[in-house]
Formats: structure tokens, C-alpha cells, sequence
């Protein structure tokens, strides 16, 4: 089955539980299981406002394609009260599709790999923690600056 990596962020309501639920959810969708839990991290927001950030990133294998899967995921957001009043709002739960298999999409619903994945600490930090061979320290490097703290 094919295995893709998703990344968790929310930095409203009980952040921390809220990513613990939705890895729950995930685990119990049907044709879909996870294989490697990334830690808890706490990060500043990165071109967002609000507080703080709680972030993860999981692999899962999945049966659904790409597209079931992004809907899936989106019904499991708006089971935790996600709205969206604006870009990059602070939300109670965000689960972005970062690589699905070897899957290349540009679609307005769906790109992949995700176009900013390599921009982000709040990515690579937990994705090198599940797949170490998926991130090199050069792409490390350059998130160096960003501010983020692995929870315990
Ligand atoms: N998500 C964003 C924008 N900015 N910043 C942090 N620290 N963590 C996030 O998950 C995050 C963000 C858009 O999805
Ligand atoms: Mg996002
Ligand atoms: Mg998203």
C-alpha cells in the first residue's frame, strides 16, 4: 500500500490534544493505518499569528488515493471545529498531505510534495524524526533560525 507522510499542526483550543485525537482518527480510518509517530513540538507561528504551534508529522500506508485521503483528512479537521476565516488563521487542527508515495499533483485542492514542506522547522523537525532519509542536514540547515522546541 502506498505510504505518505502527513503533517499536524494547531495552535487553538487544547493544541496538544487535538493532534493526539487526530492521530486516532487517522489510525482508525478504514483502509488506512499509521506506521511512525513523529514527538510533539512546539513552534512560533511561521507567516501565521495566534500562539504558539503544537506540530507532528506521521506516516501512514493508505489504501485511499491522494484525493480520498485529502477528504478524509478534511472531515477529520472539521470534526475538531476547524473554520477558516482567513489564510493561515490559527486553527484548532491542520493535516496537510506533505508526500504521498512518489506522487507528483498541482491541482488547486491537492499539490504534492507540498510546495513549502522544505521551508518549515515545524515540517522537517518531526517528518527527520519518522524518515531521517527523507531530509538531509543542508535542508536542515536552513530552517536552522526558525524557532521550535521538541516536547517530552
Ligand atoms: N501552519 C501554517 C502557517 N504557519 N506555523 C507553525 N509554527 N506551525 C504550523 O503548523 C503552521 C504555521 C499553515 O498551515
Ligand atoms: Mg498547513
Ligand atoms: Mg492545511
Amino acid at each position: 500500500m502506498p505510504r505518505a507522510y502527513i503533517a499536524l499542526g494547531a495552535n487553538l483550543g487544547d493544541a496538544r490534544a487535538n493532534l493526539l485525537r487526530a492521530m486516532e482518527a487517522m489510525d482508525g480510518l478504514p483502509r488506512t493505518s499509521i506506521q511512525h509517530r513523529s514527538s510533539l513540538y512546539r513552534s512560533s507561528p511561521v507567516d501565521s499569528g495566534g500562539p504558539d504551534y503544537i506540530n507532528a508529522v506521521v506516516e501512514v500506508v493508505t489504501a485511499y488515493s491522494p484525493l480520498e485521503l485529502l477528504h478524509a483528512l478534511q472531515r477529520i479537521e472539521q470534526g475538531a471545529g476547524r473554520l477558516r476565516p482567513y489564510h493561515n488563521a490559527p486553527r484548532t487542527l491542520d493535516l496537510d498531505i506533505l508526500l504521498y508515495g512518489e506522487e507528483h499533483l498541482d491541482t488547486i485542492e491537492l499539490k504534492l510534495p507540498h510546495p513549502r514542506m522544505f521551508e518549515r522547522a515545524f515540517v522537517l523537525l518531526p517528518l527527520a524524526e519518522v524518515a531521517p532519509q527523507l531530509v538531509t542536514p543542508a535542508q536542515l540547515n536552513k530552517v536552522q533560525s526558525q524557532s521550535i522546541e521538541r516536547l517530552a
